[in-house]
């Protein structure tokens, strides 16, 4: 009997839909699908794939609201979320790379002084890597797979995706948006299971393998691509710490720590988890971001689309936050706001929670807790706040607040991660012509911006001699006159160095 995968609505516990697990015969064939493909659309060139995204935009922008309700019934999410951090960053990404790839994959000339004058030259050029897969998580089930599958696209690589087994009818309908958009077969398929076939797809001898998740899952993969050397770009979560300067603007950095700590119920590899307030200014700051957590309306967002804040995955991920909370308390932290779930509310829902007086003594301050927890600790000196943000597994992302924006900027160039901001935290995420992506257990490699785009292609030099020059200096036999030419070109070195000094 073939398996099959239940999907949830994780605000009302209400069944959704089923998928068919994949066999592993069935991934054996659409990677054998994929290879075939690839070789078609690469020989498209960029001018003749472009009319695929814009189809496929095109399509996005006339259906965007049906697409994120979609998104917010399986994740739980704000329906407004779904708009503002799945579907209107994704229709971004594809129209800034079906506009910027064509300079960015184009032959980039490489000058290579003395050389040109015996007639020679260099050049790069971007050839797709060849079939990518991508293993994405349940937190944005749309927005992440969605911007790397675009840009792997775009590149002229074909894509196999593996959703997350919490949102597999997202997956199902991505695919369904690029077939209507008319993609050919081949170009873009979804394999649906859990780990087991995500596993199986990492052994299928990929051209490369992009995963976002856990540092654990980040780990196995990372053996398991050994195998094969398959290269890997993993983004493995974060603990991202908020520093509030005695100078911010208090009324914003509360609005924006009460943001980016509980949107999307905190599960976001970005989320603030840490948050360093001056002392001197701790308690307004802490009052006023009471004020705003108050505020929050948190329901079925589907029934009301002004709710701010929606369930959180499944009973796993409520269970982590939990013993965080649970952990954090009986070691001395106190909780301001939430600290449980609703009482009238059935899915998994959390409520917003404030904590006070922690420190990294507690998992909530070392370990990614991924909810709606904001624990807020105090700093006396900004090195003590470098030192607290600092110490760390995980370097995703930062951020500073300070109406001083030079004293800002001086400290978030001290912070380890692969995004600092300045006055905002999370939202880099939907600007495309920027690089996401961090350092130590946070993962490697870079979605996004042209960096981002190199992650797809295969860089390959192209040193053309026109021959003008039958013998070569350096070729055999050598001689008086090859080590005159050595010479030669050592006396202009040390010319050129000395006139440049
Ligand atoms: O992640 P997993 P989970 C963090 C967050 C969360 C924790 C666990 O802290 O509490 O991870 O979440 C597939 N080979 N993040 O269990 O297991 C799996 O099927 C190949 C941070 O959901 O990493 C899914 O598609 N694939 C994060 C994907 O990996 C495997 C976002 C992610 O699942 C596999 C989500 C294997 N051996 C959770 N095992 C972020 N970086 O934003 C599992 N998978």
């Amino acid at each position: 009997m073939t398996e099959q995968i239940v999907s949830i609505n994780p605000s009302t516990l209400q069944p959704i839909d089923n998928v068919n697990v994949t066999t592993s015969e069935g991934l054996l064939e659409i990677v054998k699908k994929a290879r075939k493909a690839q070789t078609a659309w690469q020989d498209m060139g960029f001018d003749g794939r472009k009319p695929f995204f814009n189809r496929l935009s095109a399509y996005m922008l006339d259906h965007y609201e049906e697409i994120a309700r979609f998104i917010a019934r399986e994740n739980g999410k704000p329906y407004l979320e779904a708009i503002l951090a799945e579907v209107y960053p994704s229709i971004d990404v594809v129209n800034y790379y079906s506009k910027r790839a064509e300079k960015l994959l184009s032959d980039k000339k490489i000058p290579i002084r003395v050389f040109k004058l015996m007639g020679k030259k260099s050049y790069i050029m971007y050839k797709p890597a060849g079939v990518i897969g991508i293993i994405s998580p349940w937190n944005y089930p749309f927005a992440i797979p969605f911007s790397e599958i675009i840009m792997a696209l775009v590149a002229g690589n074909t894509v196999i995706l593996k959703p997350s087994e919490l949102t597999p009818l997202i997956g199902k309908k991505i695919q369904e948006l690029l077939d209507t958009a008319g993609f050919p077969e081949g170009v873009f398929s979804v394999v649906f299971g859990d780990g087991r076939i995500g596993a199986e797809l990492v052994k299928a001898r990929l051209s490369k393998v992009i995963f976002t998740g856990s540092v654990a899952t980040g780990r196995k993969i990372m053996a398991t691509a050994a195998e094969n050397l398959t290269p890997v770009v993993l983004e493995l979560g974060g603990k991202d710490p908020m520093i509030v300067l005695k100078d911010a603007d208090l009324d914003m950095s509360a609005r924006g720590a009460v943001w980016a700590g509980f949107m999307n119920s905190g599960q976001t590899c970005a989320s603030v988890e840490r948050l360093y307030v001056d002392e001197s200014i701790k308690d307004r700051f802490i009052e006023l971001v009471m004020q705003y957590t108050n505020k929050i309306r948190q329901g079925d967002t589907l029934e009301n689309e002004s709710t701010d804040m929606g369930s959180m995955i499944d009973q796993r991920q409520l269970s982590i936050v939990e013993n965080h909370v649970k952990d954090a308390a009986a070691r001395g932290a106190r909780v301001l706001s939430g600290g449980r779930r609703p009482d009238n509310l059935k899915g998994y829902f959390y409520k917003p929670t404030v904590l006070v007086d922690v420190d990294h003594s507690m998992q909530v301050m070392t370990d990614e807790t991924f909810g709606p927890v904001l624990p807020i600790m105090t700093f006396k000196t900004e090195e003590q706040a470098i030192q607290l943000a600092n110490d760390s597994r995980y370097a995703l992302t930062a951020s500073v607040w300070s109406k001083d924006i030079k004293r800002a900027e001086a400290i978030a160039r001290q912070l380890v991660a692969g995004t600092v901001t300045v006055n905002d935290h999370i939202m880099t995420y939907g600007i495309p012509e920027t690089p996401w992506g961090g350092s130590k257990e946070s993962g490697f490699g870079r979605t996004h911006a042209d960096i981002g785009l190199m992650e797809f292609v295969e860089p390959v030099h192209i040193h053309v001699d026109k021959a003008w020059l039958k013998k070569k200096p350096w070729w055999y036999p050598y001689n008086k006159k090859t080590l005159q030419f050595l010479k030669i070109m050592l006396w202009m070195t040390k010319k050129m160095k000395f006139l440049m000094s």
